[in-house]
C-alpha cells in the first residue's frame, strides 16, 4: 500500500489497482483527496502492473460531494475538472465502487469513471440545488446522458437521491455486487479485462438526450410543474438551463453554459445563504453543555395525551418509524374522531402513492387509542397536546407525575406557557420538558425542544436524537413567552397591524411578505391560525379590528372569512367588509391614513423580528444565532434562500437595521423600536451575528 495522500491510499493487487480514499466523516473532495485520486491515477496509467483501477472509499460512505467547507476559500490545486478529465480519458478501466451515498462531486467523480459498481445500499444523487447551486464538474452534462433529460430534470431539480435498484435500472451502475463491495468491483475489473470490454466516455453517449429532442415542450412542462414549490429560488432554474444545453448542444458547448452558471450561483446570495444553512442545521444538532457521552433514555413506547389536531399529528410521526403509540382522550367521540382524522392523512398518502395500503394498516395499528390515562404506565415517554390552558396542564401532569413509571419523560407540547411552571406541579421537574411540534405536526420538520431550569441532560439528550429519529430537525431553546418561533413572529404581528391602521390593507401588506418569499403574509396567517384564539366573546369589547372581526362572526379561514373572504376551494380574496372596518378604525383612532411604501412594510415586519431574534440571544434563550435562522426556515417557511432572519440581517448589515429602526423610533417616538443592545454593539464593531 502506498499513501498518495493523507487522504488516499493505492494498492496493487495481480494487476488491478485500488485507489482508497480516506476522509471522514464523508470523504468529501478535499485538496487531499483530488490530489490522492490524480496521482494515483496517473501511477496507474504510467504503471504497465496496472490493468485496471478500483476507486473506492473507506468508511461510511461513497464521496459525498465537494467539500463545502472549502467554498468562498482560495481555489486549492488541482482543480476538480482536470482530474476528472484525467479519469476519463484514461486508456486503461476505471471502476468506481460505490457505498453509502455518491453525491454531487462524488456522482460526478463517477460520472467520468468508465464503469460504476456499488452494494445494494447505495444511494445516487446531485443535490447541490440544495446549496444554491447545481452540479459543477460535469454532472449536468453527463447525467442527463445516463438517465435521461426527464429524469435528470427530477433529481437535479430536487436534490433528491435514488437507490441502488433505480440505479441500475436507470444505468447509472452496471452492477449491484453480492457480498463485500471491494472484492466484487476487483471481480468486476477482471472481467472487463477478460473480455476486453471496450472503454466508452459517457461525454460520447446521445441515445438517451433523443427523447429530450423530440419532446419540444419538456423543458416548459418541467418548469410549470414545479414552479409553485421552488417561487424564489434561482438553482432550480439554472440546473433546468443545463440539461437544456446537455440536450441541445455539443458536450464541451453544455459544459461551458455549465461553467457559466454555476459560476453565477456560486458568487451570488442565495448558495451564500443555502450554504450557511446547511451548516446551520448541523450545528443545531450540538449542546455545548451536554457531553457527547451522556447516557441516553431507550424510548420504545410513546404516549399522547389528546388526540385532536396537534395530538393526532404527533402520534403519525411515531408510527411512522415504528414506535407503538397509546393516544388518550376524554371522551370516546373525541378519540373515534381523531383516530379517525388519523387514518384518513395515512389514506390520503397512500392515495398519492406515497405509502402502500399495507403501511396505512401497519401505522395505524401502532397507535391504540384509549380513555385511560393508566395505560400510559409503561411509556418512556409521554406528550401532552391539550388545549392551551396552564391550569389543564398543571393537572395533568401532576396526574401524570403519579402514573408515569420512574424514569419517563413527560413533555408537553405547549406553544408558549411556562415549561417551568408546569414541571413545578410534579415530584421529577428534572423529567419535564417542552416538545413544541409545528402544525400540521406530521409535515412541519421543526421539533423545538424547550429545556426547563432543571430539565436534565439526559432527557435533553434523549430528547434530540429523539427527533432525528422521527425525521425532525430539533432546535433547544430555553423558557420564555412563545419560546423562540412565536416570541419572533409576536412583533411581526404587532408590526402588521399597525400598517393596516396607518394606511395599508392586509392583502398590501400580505403580498410583501409573500414577495419576500414567505409562504404566506401575517394576516393570512392569522386567519389559518383563527383569529378566535385567545379570544374571549363575553369581554369582547371592539377594542382591537380583531375583536370586531371576530364580533361579526369573521373568526378566519375556518369561518370562511377573517381578514380576507374565503370561497369553497380557501381561496383568500381581499374583503371590502374588512376594509371599511379597518378605515373606521383608524379615523376612530385619529389616524390620517397615508400612502406606505413596500420597502418600509417589509422593514417594519422584518426588523423587529430581527431585534427580538437579538434580545432572545441576550438572554441565551437560544444557544446561537443560527439556531433561530433553523427555527423560522423549518417552523415558518422563511424561504431558505435568504437563509433566516439573522443570517438575512447580516446580509444587510446591522447598522443599517439600526440605522433604521432608530428612524421609526423617532417618526413613532415607540421604544418598541429600541434597538437590542447586542445588536447596537455588533453595529458599532463591524460585526454580524454570524460573529458571536
Ligand atoms: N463537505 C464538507 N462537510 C460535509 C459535507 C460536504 N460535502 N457533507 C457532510 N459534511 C459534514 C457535515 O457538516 C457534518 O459535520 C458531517 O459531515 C456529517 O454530516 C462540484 C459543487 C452525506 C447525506 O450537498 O447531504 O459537490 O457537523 O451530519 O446525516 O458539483 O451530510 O459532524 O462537523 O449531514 O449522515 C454536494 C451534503 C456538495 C451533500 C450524510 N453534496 N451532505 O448525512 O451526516 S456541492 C452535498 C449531506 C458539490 C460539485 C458541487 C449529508 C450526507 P459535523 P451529516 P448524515
Amino acid at each position: 500500500m502506498t499513501a498518495l495522500t493523507d487522504m488516499a491510499d493505492l494498492t496493487i493487487e495481480d494487476g488491478i489497482a485500488i485507489i482508497t480514499i480516506d476522509n471522514p466523516p464523508v470523504n468529501a473532495l478535499s485538496q487531499g483527496v483530488r490530489q490522492g485520486i490524480k496521482d494515483g491515477v496517473e501511477q496507474c496509467l504510467a504503471d504497465d502492473a496496472v490493468q485496471a483501477v478500483v476507486l473506492i472509499c473507506a468508511g461510511r460512505t461513497f464521496i459525498a460531494g465537494a467539500d463545502i467547507t472549502e467554498f468562498g476559500g482560495p481555489p486549492k490545486e488541482p482543480g476538480l475538472h482536470a482530474t476528472l478529465d484525467d479519469m476519463e480519458n484514461a486508456s486503461k478501466p476505471i471502476i468506481a465502487a460505490i457505498h453509502g451515498t455518491a453525491l454531487g462531486g462524488g456522482l460526478e467523480t463517477a460520472l467520468c469513471c468508465h464503469f460504476r459498481v456499488c452494494d445494494a445500499g447505495a444511494r445516487f444523487g446531485l443535490p447541490e440545488v440544495n446549496l444554491g447551486l447545481l452540479p459543477g464538474a460535469g454532472g449536468t452534462q453527463r447525467l442527463p446522458r445516463v438517465v435521461g433529460a426527464e429524469k435528470a430534470l427530477q433529481m437535479m431539480t430536487s436534490g433528491a437521491q435514488i437507490g441502488a435498484d433505480e440505479a441500475l435500472e436507470n444505468g447509472l451502475v452496471e452492477d449491484i455486487v453480492d457480498g463485500e463491495l471491494r472484492a466484487g468491483a476487483i471481480a468486476f475489473a477482471r472481467k472487463i479485462i477478460d473480455e476486453n470490454i471496450p472503454l466508452t466516455k459517457i461525454r460520447d453517449r446521445e441515445e438517451k438526450l433523443q427523447s429530450a429532442r423530440d419532446n419540444p415542450t419538456l423543458f416548459n412542462d418541467f418548469r410549470s410543474h414545479i414552479a409553485r414549490k421552488t417561487r424564489g429560488f434561482l438553482a432550480p432554474e439554472y440546473n433546468i438551463q443545463c440539461i437544456e444545453a446537455a440536450v441541445n448542444l455539443p458536450f464541451d458547448e453544455g459544459m461551458a453554459v455549465e461553467r457559466k452558471l454555476f459560476m453565477e450561483l456560486m458568487s451570488g446570495p442565495q448558495s451564500a445563504a443555502q450554504q450557511y444553512f446547511f451548516f446551520a442545521e448541523r450545528q443545531a444538532a450540538k449542546i455545548p453543555d451536554v457531553p457527547a457521552d451522556t447516557p441516553e433514555i431507550p424510548i420504545n413506547k410513546v404516549g399522547v395525551i389528546g388526540a385532536g389536531t396537534m395530538g393526532g399529528g404527533i402520534s403519525m410521526n411515531m408510527a411512522n418509524v415504528g414506535i407503538p403509540v397509546e393516544i388518550i382522550e376524554t371522551q370516546q367521540e373525541a378519540l373515534d374522531r381523531g383516530l379517525g382524522v388519523i387514518r384518513m392523512n395515512y389514506a390520503n398518502t397512500a392515495a398519492k402513492g406515497r405509502i402502500s395500503a399495507e403501511d396505512v394498516e401497519t401505522r395505524c395499528n401502532l397507535i391504540n387509542g384509549s380513555l385511560d390515562m393508566y395505560n400510559l404506565a409503561d411509556c418512556d415517554l409521554i406528550i401532552e397536546a391539550v388545549f392551551e390552558n396552564m391550569e389543564l396542564k398543571k393537572e395533568i401532569f401532576q396526574k401524570l407525575d403519579s402514573i408515569a413509571k420512574p424514569g419517563a419523560i413527560l413533555a408537553s407540547n405547549t406553544s408558549a406557557l411556562d415549561i417551568n411552571e408546569i414541571a413545578s406541579v410534579t415530584r421529577r421537574p428534572e423529567s419535564v420538558i417542552g416538545l413544541h411540534f409545528f402544525s400540521p405536526a406530521n409535515v412541519m420538520k421543526l421539533l423545538e425542544i424547550v429545556r426547563g431550569d432543571v430539565t436534565g441532560k439526559d432527557v435533553i439528550k434523549s430528547c434530540m436524537s429523539f427527533a432525528k429519529r422521527i425525521r425532525k430537525t430539533a432546535v433547544l431553546v430555553g423558557v420564555c413567552p412563545g419560546f423562540v418561533g412565536n416570541r419572533i413572529l409576536f412583533p411581526r404581528q404587532t408590526q402588521a397591524q399597525a400598517l393596516i391602521l396607518e394606511g395599508a390593507l392586509p392583502h398590501e401588506v400580505d403580498k410583501v411578505l409573500f414577495d419576500f418569499g414567505l409562504p404566506m403574509g401575517a394576516f393570512q396567517m392569522s386567519d389559518l391560525a383563527g383569529l378566535d384564539i385567545g379570544w374571549n366573546r363575553e369581554t369582547s369589547n371592539s377594542e382591537t379590528i380583531r375583536d370586531v372581526l371576530c364580533e361579526a362572526g369573521r373568526r378566519g379561514q375556518k369561518t370562511g372569512a377573517g381578514y380576507y373572504d374565503y370561497d369553497e376551494k380557501r381561496n383568500p380574496s381581499p374583503s371590502s367588509r374588512v376594509e371599511q372596518i379597518i378605515l373606521q378604525f383608524s379615523e376612530k383612532a385619529g389616524i390620517e391614513r397615508r400612502e406606505i411604501s413596500e420597502d418600509e412594510m417589509l422593514e417594519r415586519c422584518i426588523y423587529p423580528m430581527i431585534n427580538e431574534g437579538a434580545k432572545i440571544l441576550e438572554e441565551g434563550i437560544a444557544i446561537r444565532a443560527s439556531d433561530i435562522d433553523v427555527t423560522w426556515v423549518y417552523g415558518y417557511g422563511w424561504p431558505v434562500y435568504r437563509g433566516g432572519p439573522m443570517h438575512y440581517a447580516d446580509s444587510i448589515g446591522l447598522d443599517a437595521i439600526v440605522a433604521t429602526m432608530r428612524k421609526y423610533q423617532e417618526q413613532t417616538g415607540d421604544d418598541f423600536w429600541e434597538p437590542a443592545p447586542l445588536m447596537v454593539r455588533l453595529a458599532e464593531e463591524g460585526k454580524g451575528f454570524k460573529d458571536l
